[in-house]
C-alpha cells in the first residue's frame, strides 16, 4: 500500500491469506461496484491444478475501507462460473459503454491440457455483477488460443474500445468493438508473425494509428524457425492413456525432426522404447520415422517461427511490424514498463524477462537483467547497466508503474523490487 507520504507499508489482508492456494497470475484494481473506490480482481492462474480445482477460481475483492483503516472484503456471488479457466490476463475496461467497467478475460490453457485452445471472455458489469457474455457478444474470442496478453484501446478512434490480444504460438489478433459485438479485424499477412508472445504494451497512439510493444521469445534461442520451417507442437492422446502427448518439433528443408531427447519421449510414449533400443535409433528420426500417420491423425497443431521482440503499428486497415534493438532480443521479455524516464517528453521503455524452463530442450533464457532504453528522434536506445544501474536477477514476471516515479517489479520465488527514476 502506498501511504500518503509515499512510503510503503505493508498490508496483508486475511482474506489474501485464505486463498494462498491459488497461483496469482495478474491483478488488476480497478472499481468493480461503483461506489468510487479501487476493487482488486485477482487472476488465478498455473498448469498444476485440476479442471475443477476451487484454486483455479478468480476472485474479487471489494474495497471495504473507511477513513482510518484498509480493508478488503471477498466478494461472494458477483462473478461468473468461467472464471475457472487457467487465466492469465485481465484487463477492465467498459466496452459497452454504460460508464461501469467489464472485464476482459484471457485464458492460458486449459486444465491439464496444455496446447488446446483456450478462451477469451468478455464479462459485462451488472451494478457490480459480473456475467459472462462472450457467447452473446464476443464468440470470436471462444477457442482463440494460449492467451498471455491483451490491450484494449480504440482503433478507429470511433469511441468505442477494441481489443488487441496476443499468446503463445499466435499471431496479434485484433477484435473490432461493434454495435453487435466484437469481430475480429483482419490484416493481410499478420498471421505470419506467429510467436510465443508474452506480452503487449501501447506505446503511442495519434491520429488513429497506435504503436505497440510486443514482447516475444527474442533471437537467443535454440530456435531457428521460417514459416517454411516453423517449430510445431502436435497435441494428442497417442497411445491411449487418457493423458494428452506433446510432440514438439523444428523443421530443416521442410523435414520435421521431433525436439525430445529419447528419454523424455519415451517418458509420455513408454511404447517407443521398443521401437528405438538405442539412443543412436532415435536421433535426427524424422518426424514420419517415429510416428505414423495414423499416431498423429486427429492431432491439435500449433506452429509458430517468429520470434522477434517487435513493434507493431496499426491503423484501421494497415499495419507495420518493425524490429525493436537487437539488445532486446538477448532473452524472452515478459514485460514493458513504458514511461518517460528523463523527463523530457518521450516515452521509454524498461523491458524485462527471462524464462527458466524444466524441459532441458526448451533452455533457460537469463540475458535480461532489466534494460532500459531512451527514446529519441532514431527510436528507442538501449542504455548500459553501467549507466542505469538497473542489474535485476532473475525472471520478471509483472511489472507496474507506481505514484512517486517508481515501479514495482514482481519475480518469480524472489522479493519484489521497486526501481526508482
Ligand atoms: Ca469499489
Ligand atoms: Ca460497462
Ligand atoms: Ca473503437
Ligand atoms: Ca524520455
Amino acid at each position: 500500500m502506498s501511504s500518503p507520504d509515499s512510503t510503503f507499508i505493508e498490508y496483508i489482508p486475511s482474506v489474501f491469506i485464505d486463498d494462498r492456494q491459488s497461483e496469482d497470475v495478474d491483478a488488476v484494481f480497478f472499481d468493480a461496484d461503483g461506489d468510487d473506490d479501487l476493487d482488486l480482481y485477482v487472476v488465478s492462474g498455473g498448469s498444476e491444478f485440476s479442471i475443477n480445482s476451487p484454486a483455479l477460481e478468480d476472485r474479487l475483492y471489494l474495497n471495504t475501507s473507511d477513513s482510518r483503516n484498509v480493508s478488503f472484503t471477498k466478494a461472494v456471488g458477483r462473478l461468473p462460473s468461467s472464471v475457472r479457466g487457467v487465466g492469465a490476463v485481465a484487463k477492465p475496461f467498459d466496452y459497452d459503454g454504460d460508464g461501469d467497467m467489464d472485464i476482459f478475460l484471457g485464458e492460458r490453457m486449459l486444465p491439464n491440457a496444455y496446447g488446446l485452445p483456450a478462451s477469451g471472455r468478455i464479462l459485462t458489469n451488472l451494478n457490480g455483477k459480473f456475467r459472462d457474455d462472450t457467447e452473446d457478444k464476443a464468440k470470436v474470442l471462444l477457442e482463440l488460443g494460449l492467451i498471455t496478453d491483451a490491450v484494449c484501446f480504440d482503433l478507429e478512434n470511433d469511441g468505442d474500445l477494441d481489443l488487441l490480444v496476443v499468446g503463445e504460438w499466435m499471431a496479434p489478433r485484433i477484435f473490432e468493438n461493434t454495435s453487435s459485438g466484437f469481430h475480429e479485424r483482419t490484416y493481410e499477412g499478420l498471421n505470419k508473425y506467429k510467436g510465443w508472445y508474452n506480452t503487449v504494451e501501447l506505446y503511442e497512439s495519434e491520429d488513429g494509428s497506435h504503436s505497440f510493444l510486443l514482447g516475444n521469445l527474442g533471437l537467443n534461442s535454440r530456435f531457428q524457425a521460417t514459416s517454411e520451417n516453423p517449430l510445431k507442437l502436435y497435441i494428442k492422446d497417442i497411445d491411449n492413456n487418457s493423458t494428452l502427448d506433446h510432440i514438439f518439433t523444428y523443421a530443416r528443408d521442410g523435414i520435421e525432426r521431433p525436439m525430445a531427447l529419447k528419454r523424455n519421449i519415451e517418458k509420455q510414449l513408454p511404447e517407443l522404447k521398443k521401437k528405438f533400443l538405442y539412443f543412436s535409433d532415435y536421433a535426427g528420426k524424422a518426424l514420419d520415422q517415429v510416428f505414423t500417420q495414423e499416431q498423429l491423425r486427429g492431432s491439435t497443431e500449433l506452429e509458430a517461427f517468429f520470434f522477434e521482440s517487435c513493434k507493431l503499428e496499426l491503423t484501421s486497415d494497415d499495419y507495420t511490424i518493425s524490429s525493436l534493438p537487437i539488445e532486446m532480443q538477448f532473452s524472452t521479455i515478459n514485460n514493458f514498463s513504458i514511461v518517460d524516464l528523463n523527463r523530457d517528453g518521450r516515452k521509454d521503455v524498461l523491458a524485462f524477462g527471462n524464462k527458466f524452463m524444466n524441459q532441458p530442450e526448451i533452455g533457460r533464457y537469463d540475458g535480461n537483467q532489466g534494460q532500459l532504453y531512451l527514446s529519441d528522434s532514431s527510436g528507442l536506445n538501449y542504455v548500459k547497466p553501467a549507466r542505469t544501474g538497473v542489474v535485476i536477477d532473475g525472471v520478471v514476471r509483472n511489472s507496474r508503474l507506481l505514484s512517486g516515479d517508481r515501479i514495482l517489479l514482481v519475480r518469480n520465488n524472489m522479493k519484489p523490487k521497486i526501481l526508482k527514476y
